[in-house]
């Protein structure tokens, strides 16, 4: 099922000089981008991003960290693409994530985490629609 997803190579990610290697990631997969473009998050961009987390303890941390430095955003397709982009990113808390995904093999933090990726297609939709407009 051809479906496209949107990861976002954070400021972590992209102060480390490892957006390429995370970009070919998704490129060996089969993935093919769509979208690709760098910016950096106003508060007011995070906070809609975010809107999800709210009510959550570390909702202020989550957009500290997005906004505090340059992103890469990309827009993928291919198959099963939000599931697969999930499996690629690892677990939330990357000194737990999984050797072989991105988060287990690039991080060790929670906030810091590298990557994000849409969790579901309602998500991908509202995510695009904050960093693409
Ligand atoms: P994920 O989908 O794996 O990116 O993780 P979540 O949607 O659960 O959380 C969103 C972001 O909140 C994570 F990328 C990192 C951050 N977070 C924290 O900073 N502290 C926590 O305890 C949990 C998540």
């Amino acid at each position: 099922m051809t479906e496209q997803s949107l990861f976002i190579v954070k400021p972590d990610g992209v102060e480390r000089k490892i957006v390429g290697q995370i970009i070919s990631r998704f490129e060996n997969k089969g993935f093919r981008i769509v979208k690709l473009k760098m910016l950096t998050f106003t508060k007011e961009m995070a906070e809609e991003f975010y809107s999800i987390h709210k009510s959550k303890p570390f909702f202020g941390e989550l957009v500290s960290f997005i906004i505090s430095g340059r992103v890469v955003v990309a827009v993928i397709e291919g198959n099963n693409a939000i599931a697969t982009t999930r499996l690629m990113v690892g677990s939330t808390k990357s000194f737990e994530a999984q050797p072989g995904s991105i988060r287990g093999d690039f991080g060790l933090g929670i906030t810091d985490n590298i990557i994000h990726a849409s969790d579901s297609k309602e998500s991908f939709e509202k995510e695009v629609s904050v960093v693409f407009k």
